[in-house]
């Protein structure tokens, strides 16, 4: 019985199927994370079986990793595979400069690092996530543990000094303890409305002592492939 994919997942699988049309023999790619990259994950696999593609695999997360082997693909390490061809992620909002919002998934470090060791980053995502102004998706910033709530005030001050809607800072809790990330960190959502500056704000944030990174991906994506409910498919 053929399962029944909502509208959205159908955009999803739709953008996702697409990207994986990229992918060429040979490659070095990096995995993104989430439940559309998880869609790009199965497409990719079901080529590497029906063509017999030679991949090697860098996952941006321990549960795409997880779903890579399972699927069959090969996983690497970054450090095994150096530079990349190409990365192809999810993300939480673009803009019309492809600047991007991600780390939703709790994921942004390694994969703001596999995007940038990639000659390519390939967005993939339904139409949902498209904004005018980014900044109504909760900006993650990704924090050490050790002093975090001094840098989650450092950083409500630098806030209050900054072209932001929004100053809170807000730990992110996984049920009733905080939420740990693949790197054994801790993500403070930002609650910012709108960002009139991504670039600034990007390089204040990881100025503040304890911040590792944020999810503002600026000048990394190269395209985004939005999918629709109907199949329908678009390159930005
Ligand atoms: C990942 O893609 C995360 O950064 C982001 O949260 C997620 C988007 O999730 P989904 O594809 O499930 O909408 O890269």
């Amino acid at each position: 019985m053929a399962i029944q994919l909502t509208p959205i997942d159908r955009a999803k699988y739709a953008a996702a199927r697409r990207a994986v049309d990229l992918v060429e023999d040979g490659m070095k790619l990096g995995l993104g994370t989430g439940s559309t990259a998880a869609w790009m994950v199965r497409a990719l696999a079901e080529r590497v079986r029906e063509e017999g593609l030679r991949l090697s695999c860098v996952p941006t997360s321990a549960r795409t990793a997880d779903l890579g082997r399972e699927l069959g693909l090969k996983i690497v390490s970054l450090d095994e595979a150096g530079w990349l061809d190409l990365t192809i992620d999810g993300t939480d909002e673009f803009d019309a400069d492809l600047t991007l919002i991600k780390g939703g998934g709790g994921a942004l470090l390694m994969e703001k690092i596999v995007a940038t060791a990639s000659d390519r980053m390939v967005v993939i995502t339904d139409a949902s996530k498209e904004v005018k102004t980014l900044g109504n998706f909760p900006l993650p910033v990704e924090v050490i543990p050790f002093g975090w709530q001094a840098s989650r005030m450092l950083i409500e001050e630098l806030l209050n000094a900054m072209d932001v809607m929004g100053t809170s800072a807000t730990l992110r809790m996984n049920g009733a303890r905080p939420f740990v990330t693949d790197e054994g960190n801790h993500i403070l959502d930002l609650a910012l409305g709108r960002i009139g500056n991504a670039r600034q704000l990007s390089l204040a944030l990881n100025q503040v002592p304890g911040v590792v990174e944020n999810g503002l991906f600026i000048d990394i994506c190269d395209a985004v492939v939005i999918g629709y409910g109907d199949g329908r498919v678009e390159t930005r």
